[in-house]
């Protein structure tokens, strides 16, 4: 199958990084609306539509099934668009909280859910997590995302970030699992397990991108996507095909090739 991966602009390159683990040999079109993130300071109709043209663009180019790997997008956007889509549209949010279903081992624990300030205000994730029996405890961590940007993946200013967020959020109440919900949490995620257990013992970690790759695999048949060929990968972005290629490797953990400039004005 052709997949279409969709996000504000690198941080779902996370996403498309676990979908090439989990469907080998399936192909892949990849859009970043790099000349308008980020989408959390936009409203919920801006984000819709930007969402609606981006999705549009995709299947244009041929993509049979469309992630919306942004959570931002997938939080205020998905809800008004999954019901008049051309094709299954897939989120993170779902994903990640059935995974987080899946791993937590008391469910009268919390999950700790750590996103941007504009998923956190959407409470997409504590409604999604509630459809499960789950309560949730939300943290918006907005440094997280300019720390990775800069590369800070395992640094001590990020490390003394990410402890201040969690001994804020773990102040009340101890939560039994934490759902990394956010494109750009993956990239430290080793650096948030040994803070989360240090802080709180061994309890699970859960990330939305590996839960959604995870759900895309279990929708497929298998035959579909097990194949030895390469998976093809073409990569769209609004703004600089040049600077995509240079951060987009470090999300995607390999080279970034034929990137094309796309304007979804029109
Ligand atoms: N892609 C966004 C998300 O997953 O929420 C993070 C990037 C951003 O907000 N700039």
């Amino acid at each position: 199958p052709c997949i279409g991966v969709f996000d504000s602009g690198f941080g779902g390159l996370t996403v498309l990084r676990a979908l090439l683990q989990h469907l080998p040999g399936a192909d892949f079109l990849y859009l970043g609306d790099t000349a308008r993130l980020p989408y959390g300071s936009k409203s919920a109709e801006t984000i819709t539509r930007y969402t609606s043209a981006a999705i549009h663009t995709l299947v244009g180019h041929g993509a049979q099934l469309v992630v919306i790997a942004c959570n931002t997008a997938s939080a205020l956007a998905l809800p008004h668009l999954q019901g008049n889509s051309e094709v299954p549209l897939v989120g993170v949010i779902q994903p990640g909280a059935e995974a987080a279903k899946l791993a937590v081992r008391d469910i009268q624990l919390p999950v700790l859910v750590l996103a941007t300030e504009a998923t956190v205000a959407s409470h997409a994730y504590q409604h999604a997590c509630a459809q499960h029996g789950l309560s949730t405890i939300e943290k918006a961590c907005p440094l997280l995302v300019p720390l990775v940007e800069e590369g800070w993946t395992d640094h001590p200013v990020t490390r003394q970030v990410a402890e201040i967020y969690l001994e804020e959020s773990v102040a009340a109440t101890r939560p039994g699992a934490v759902l990394l919900g956010c494109t750009h949490y993956p990239l430290v995620r080793p650096l948030l397990e040994r803070s989360i257990h240090s802080l709180l013992g061994p309890i699970p970690v859960i990330d939305s991108a590996e839960a959604t790759a995870m759900h895309i695999q279990g929708m497929l048949p298998a035959a579909s996507h097990n194949s030895n060929a390469p998976s093809a990968l073409r990569f769209f972005a609004t703004d600089s095909p040049q600077k995509f290629q240079r951060l987009g490797q470090r999300f995607l953990a390999q080279e970034v090739d034929l990137v094309t400039l796309v304007d979804l004005d029109r």
